[in-house]
């Protein structure tokens, strides 16, 4: 029987990537849509005629009601959020109405309409803040460094209560890291893969930085979608950690993009304090022993072919452009 699958945040990267993997198992992929001035779909363009839209948003609790009653579904992935670190320190209200609140609405209206659906929460490694172990794992303790990091706590402990509670079938996935050509330009990997294509072409001449110290656990959001559909295939609804089990410096991206590009990366880049953040994360570093074993979730994408998979990308885009 066809399965249908709901997907809060389908637009941003990771819901791009997921619908196209649910699309291949040849689910009914119901997307949830909010309202822009200018329609958004630049990571789902090659699929959007596949996808059944529905309008809403993660702060409206009856357009939530209105999509789980449509889409009847299965499986529910709450990926939307304000996921953006550095906006959540300028706006934490928004951020917690949507990244916090948010998850609240999309349990409550699965909880009302379709309770025996299997949900899946997009928790994130941004929890693990000042970290507390190194490698962090599953039991790990939270101290969250920034608004975001406490919306998504908020949102992880409440995906946990939602099945203690009402014995729901609801997963979070702590998810470190991932990126691909369709991250969006703000973080820190896509704006150094973009600016070293730019500066190669000669479009652009420098680039601003924060702190090149911090360390990062870093993935391809490809294989990071298949972890979310194992979650919901299991007999049991659990909390897995994804990661590689590698962490870099924000400089080593740097060396390596500007590298890929013949370039040396110390004449472009200039530290600028607008990028250095109130309260930094300085390690992530995750142990996803836990989901290899019980998942047999694999990596097929490491921490240098993914960057240059993304130059690359940014290449072939400007090259488009210039043409
Ligand atoms: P992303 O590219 O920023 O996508 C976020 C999505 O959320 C977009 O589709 C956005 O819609 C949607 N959204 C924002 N506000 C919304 C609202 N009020 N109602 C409904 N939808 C809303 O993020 P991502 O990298 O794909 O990450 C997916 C999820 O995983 C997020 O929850 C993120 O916090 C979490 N996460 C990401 C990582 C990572 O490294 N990528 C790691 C751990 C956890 P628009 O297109 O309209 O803006
Ligand atoms: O790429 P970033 O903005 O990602 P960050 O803050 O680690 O958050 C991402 O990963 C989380 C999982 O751990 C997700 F939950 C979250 O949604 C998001 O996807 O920054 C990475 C690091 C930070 O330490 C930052 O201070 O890069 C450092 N950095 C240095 N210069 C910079 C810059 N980050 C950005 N965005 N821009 C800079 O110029």
């Amino acid at each position: 029987m066809t399965k249908s699958a709901l997907i809060t945040g389908i637009t941003g990267q990771d819901g791009s990537y997921l619908a196209e993997f649910l699309l291949e198992k040849e689910y009914r992929v119901y997307g949830l849509r909010r309202r822009t001035s200018i329609p958004n779909y630049e990571n789902v363009v090659h699929i959007k005629d596949k996808i059944e839209w529905i309008d809403g948003d993660l702060t409206d609790l009856s357009s939530l009601v209105r999509a789980v009653q449509e889409s009847n579904p299965d499986e529910v992935y709450n990926l939307g959020a304000q996921s953006f670190v550095a906006t959540s320190w300028p706006q934490p209200i928004a951020t917690g109405e949507i990244t916090a609140m948010g998850v609240t609405n999309i349990l409550e209206a699965v909880r009302i309409i379709k309770p025996e659906a299997k949900f899946y929460q997009a928790s994130s490694s941004e929890m693990f803040g000042k970290v507390q172990e190194t490698p962090q794992k599953e039991t790990t303790p939270f101290w969250p460094r920034s608004p975001y990091g406490a919306a998504k706590m908020y949102g992880h402990w409440i995906t946990v209560n939602y099945r203690e509670s009402f014995n729901m079938y609801a997963c979070s996935g702590i998810l470190f890291n991932h990126e691909s050509p369709r991250r969006g330009l703000e973080f820190v990997t896509r704006k150094v893969t973009d600016a070293a294509a730019r500066i190669k072409l000669g479009l652009q001449h420098e680039l601003r930085m924060g702190n090149l110290d911090a360390k990062r656990d870093w993935g391809f959001a490809g294989d990071y979608v298949k972890a979310m559909w194992l979650m919901l295939q299991q007999e049991k609804p659990d909390d897995f950690v994804i990661s590689t089990g590698e962490t870099h410096t924000v400089e080593e991206l740097v060396q390596i993009a500007f590298d890929y590009v013949d370039l040396d990366w110390k004449e472009y880049v200039v530290i600028d304090k607008k990028f250095v953040r109130p309260a930094e994360v300085d390690l992530l570093l995750g142990d996803c022993s836990k989901a290899k074993k019980e998942l047999g979730w694999e990596l097929e994408v490491g921490f240098q072919d993914l960057v240059e998979m993304m130059v690359q990308s940014d290449l072939d885009k400007y090259r488009g452009v210039i043409k």
